[in-house]
């Protein structure tokens, strides 16, 4: 595979100016006629170069140029490229092809989903439908017709705007669909099949009015509010916190069953992973309710962040994927809690993007190269990109962004443009200069951030020095200081917020504020401090770095009650939890016998009994850290350590505070049980933390919480609680209400695809053992198959990402498991099989035994044949 570096990035020697498409769809090949009204670019100087088209697995039929038919003499053509010599400036290309959807498994250009017709073109899949310039900073105007057999097929989509239909000789008939914006051809988009839709309007701030369609195969035309109304919401949103309005007199929807991520922001006519799309009380948890619309507003948001102004190329991915991760979750903080947001997004990036930063695969929010960029829609660009632009927000003020990103959006509408030119537009709206700060986009790896203090009392000053680095990642040994804006405040004995005057200030400017950290080593010194404070610091979590200060488990237990940012009680009572755990991890290792210090035993029942606090806020506080989270902070992670010590902990708490989570349990479940199910934070709130308490409460193994757990599971009248009930069922040792619940369970929903994936996953992430062998025994159960990635991620992807107990066993077998499953993929659907792997790339944090087995697996990846560049990437770089 080639390396493709942003270095050489040259603009295209050609435009095409108008893309008209014609597809006829058949059941066992489909054409796909292209015309291109194309002109040399003017910014890429004198002569007429060859012009490469890009295209795969496509096989040409016809093509002429400017209407003269070419001969095979006429133009070369390779497995990825078709070369012809233009003889003007301006000219048209018209080619014939034709392409086999049915067979196609990647699920990337144009497939088949069931029986409907979809396509999948970001990043590089409109090369597999027809010869085009795929690249991003190639804008066209798309006109589409699609013609297929009516009967089959009465529904035709493409982007934009319909314009013209009609029926043809032998039951088929076709649609035309005209997109008056330019775009890149990886915003295309096309479908057809039998699909009902739920229609909606919306008016816009200048008062037009935009139809909303979604559209989904009949049988789920009942779940399609939720995401409707989240639609509406993220319109309302955009218009009012940015500006910005929908465009075309239309907005689709469409859900399909096989997709490899979770959706796709085409323009006008958006495609969903139906996981993504479907949600209603009785079928999807609040996690999937609260994901729908997240994802909902993420497409729609894409509509400016990435359409209106898209990427030059594909290193600037974050310039889109970051922006609008940051633009989708403060819509979630705003309409939802915005302490739990933050602390639901915080977990997951320490979690998972700080292993990624961590391993072989780290990359800088921009890299500077890649082979597959498949490969490269990661958590580094993504959520690490949103933290960056969090960043940005929060060194410039609501109000300068606002600024910035009006100058951003009015200067490059209709653009393909870089991650410099968006950090130039907050800089010239700002007048505050960036350079240092763009470190962030260039530097991979997580910094980490140790802070001292020095208190002297008879200065009444108060000093914090910070000291930051940052470790080497893959090609960048050396790391120069990053620009960490550091929000913080400091506390007196009472738990009061002391007024901050930095030394050089006239006066205080207020309690909490941001310090902005430039240096390697730097102090800030507070004056007026009349006695020792506490400082809760990098509140928010205001910047993604390790931050490390000496606190004391008494000053953590002060800060849970009293700091007066959430999200930092939240932060306090982690890390007192993760002290806590790495004492007795510590103990397990010694062969010493357990005891799990009382005072996190003391901190929790106390937010048990406090009916005064929010109580998504004390689930949150409730859940101890996960075993993902304990592996990434450990130097090296002993597995069997990590799950003992945490079962150990659970259990402890779950004997002592018995009755308080009894009496919260009951009292919830009373509400849910009299109350219909609405999708709203305070109903969130009241079911987490009902659930939180039933799993703690299961394991006492008492009869009568046994009970409650199966009235839970067999009366609730949503999924949130009867999932919950029958995961706690599932990891007891309760077999027969076990196997009862869970024959019960897929009788019911045997015909509901996304509930299914739910009973996967939670037989996957059983820690009980003997979990691989049921792994196996599942993926003979006719409702899976690894051609639908969804069943992959629910059975083989929750085995391996959740089940590290199971997955981690020390004679191998995971590891040969996963390997095995990866093998198969990789000629199925690459994308799916390299995302798999991740698991297996994490082998230098485990011991020598583990390490041993989990590179042996990836070596007999590599030698196992014919690899996807999305597969040899990741093994390659993993093993160097
Ligand atoms: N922009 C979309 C990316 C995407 C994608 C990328 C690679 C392969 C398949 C894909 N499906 C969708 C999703 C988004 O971030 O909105
Ligand atoms: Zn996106």
């Amino acid at each position: 595979s080639k390396t493709i570096y942003l270095k050489d990035y040259q603009v295209p020697d050609y435009l095409i100016d108008e893309t008209h498409l014609t597809f006829e769809l058949f059941e066992d090949h489909s054409l796909v006629h292209a015309q291109l009204v194309m002109r040399r670019n003017p910014e890429a100087g004198a002569g007429l170069p060859p012009l490469v088209l890009d295209g795969q697995q496509l096989e040409l039929l016809e093509l002429k140029l400017d209407d003269r038919e070419l001969g095979e003499g006429d133009y070369s053509l390779t497995a990825s490229h078709l070369t012809l010599q233009p003889t003007q400036e301006r000219f048209v290309v018209d080619s014939s092809v034709r392409i086999h959807p049915e067979s196609n498994t990647a699920l990337e250009g144009l497939y088949k989903s069931g029986t409907m017709f979809c396509t999948q073109c970001e990043a590089e899949g409109f090369r597999k439908i027809t010869f085009y310039l795929d690249r991003p900073d190639v804008m066209s105007k798309f006109t589409t017709t699609v013609s297929a057999e009516q009967h089959a097929y009465p529904v035709l989509l493409s982007n934009g705007n319909p314009v013209a239909s009609g029926s043809e000789e032998g039951g088929r008939h076709w649609a035309t669909w005209e997109d008056p914006f330019k775009k890149p051809a990886y915003l295309f988009a096309l479908v057809a099949g039998d699909l009902w839709c739920v229609e909606d309007s919306f008016t816009t701030m200048s008062s037009r009015e935009v139809a909303l369609r979604i559209y989904v195969e009949p049988e789920n035309i009942d779940k399609v509010q939720h995401a409707m109304d989240s639609l509406k919401r993220s319109m309302k949103w955009d218009e009012e916190v940015y500006g910005r309005e929908y465009d075309l007199d239309i907005f689709m929807i469409v859900a399909v069953n096989d997709f490899n991520m979770g959706a796709m922001e085409n323009k006008g006519l958006n495609i969903f992973n139906s996981s993504c799309v479907l949600a209603k009380a009785e079928t999807a948890t609040d996690a999937a309710h609260q994901r729908v619309e997240a994802v909902v507003a993420h497409e729609y948001f894409h509509n400016w962040s990435g359409n209106r102004v898209t990427c030059r190329d594909w290193f600037q991915l974050s310039l889109k994927e970051g922006f609008t991760v940051f633009r989708d979750s403060e819509f979630s903080a705003d309409t939802h809690s915005r302490t739990v947001k933050r602390i639901e997004d915080v977990a997951y990036l320490r979690t998972h993007q700080f292993a990624e930063d961590a391993g072989p695969m780290a990359h800088p929010v921009r890299p500077d190269a890649y082979m597959e960029i498949s490969n490269f829609y990661t958590l580094t660009i993504y959520e690490k990109g949103s933290e960056v632009l969090r960043m940005i927000h929060t060194l410039l003020g609501p109000e300068l962004f606002r600024k910035g990103s009006d100058l951003y959006f009015e200067r490059h509408d209709g653009q393909a443009v870089t991650c410099d030119d968006f950090v130039k537009a907050m800089e010239d709206a700002s007048g505050i200069d960036l350079t240092q700060f763009k470190r962030w986009y260039t530097q991979a790896g997580t910094p980490r951030l140790q802070v001292s203090e020095a208190y002297d009392a008879s200065a009444q000053t108060y000093s914090l020095t910070f000291r930051q680095s940052c470790p080497a990642t893959p090609g960048q040994s050396e790391k120069l200081p990053f620009v960490i804006p550091l929000a913080l405040g400091l506390l007196d004995a009472q738990g009061n917020e002391l007024p901050l005057r930095l030394q050089g200030e006239a006066t205080a400017s207020g309690t909490g504020r941001v310090l902005s950290i430039t240096e390697a080593e730097q102090t800030f010194t507070f004056e007026g401090i009349a006695e020792q404070p506490l400082p809760s610091l990098l509140r928010g979590f205001s910047a993604p770095v390790k931050l490390s200060f000496p606190y004391s488990r008494d000053q953590l237990m002060f800060l849970m009650q009293h700091d007066s940012d959430g999200f930092n009680r939240w932060e306090a009572g982690q890390q007192l939890s993760v002290q806590v755990l790495q004492e007795l991890i510590g103990q397990y290792q010694r062969g010493e016998e357990l005891a799990l210090d009382q005072r996190l035993v003391e901190a929790l029942r106390t937010l048990l009994l406090d009916e005064s606090l929010d109580q998504a806020m004390v689930a949150e506080m409730l859940s101890l850290p996960g075993e993902a989270y304990l592996t990434e902070i450990s130097e090296v992670a002993d597995v069997e350590a990590i799950h003992e010590a945490r079962e150990f902990a659970r259990l402890q708490l779950a004997a002592a505070l018995y009755t308080p989570l009894l009496a919260r349990y009951q009292a919830n479940r009373d509400v849910s049980r009299a109350t219909p199910y609405v999708a709203e934070a305070a109903h969130f709130a009241r079911r987490s933390l009902q659930n939180i308490a039933l799993s703690y409460l299961m394991l006492s193994q008492q009869a009568e919480v046994l009970a409650a757990c199966v009235e839970q599971f067999e009366n609730a009248d949503n999924m949130t609680e009867r999932l919950a009930a029958l995961a706690v069922l599932v990891n007891s040792p309760f077999e027969a209400e076990r196997s009862k619940a869970l024959a019960m369970f897929a009788d019911f929903f045997k015909d509901d695809a996304l509930v299914m994936d739910q009973w996967f996953s939670v037989q996957a992430g059983s820690p009980l053992p003997g979990g691989l062998e049921r792994v196996h025994a599942l993926m003979q159960h006719e409702a899976f198959t690894l051609k639908n990635p969804n069943k992959v991620r629910a059975l083989i992807g929750a085995f391996a990402n959740q089940n590290l107990i199971n997955f981690h066993q020390a004679d191998g077998s995971g590891y040969r498991f996963l390997a095995d499953q990866v093998i198969t993929l990789n000629a199925l659907n690459p994308q799916i099989a390299s995302r798999l792997l991740a698991p297996l790339t994490r082998w230098r944090k485990y011991a020598p035994a583990r390490q041993a087995q989990m590179k042996a697996e990836l070596e007999r990846i590599l030698a196992s044949g014919e690899l996807s560049s999305d597969v040899y990437e990741v093994v390659s770089k993993s093993l160097a």
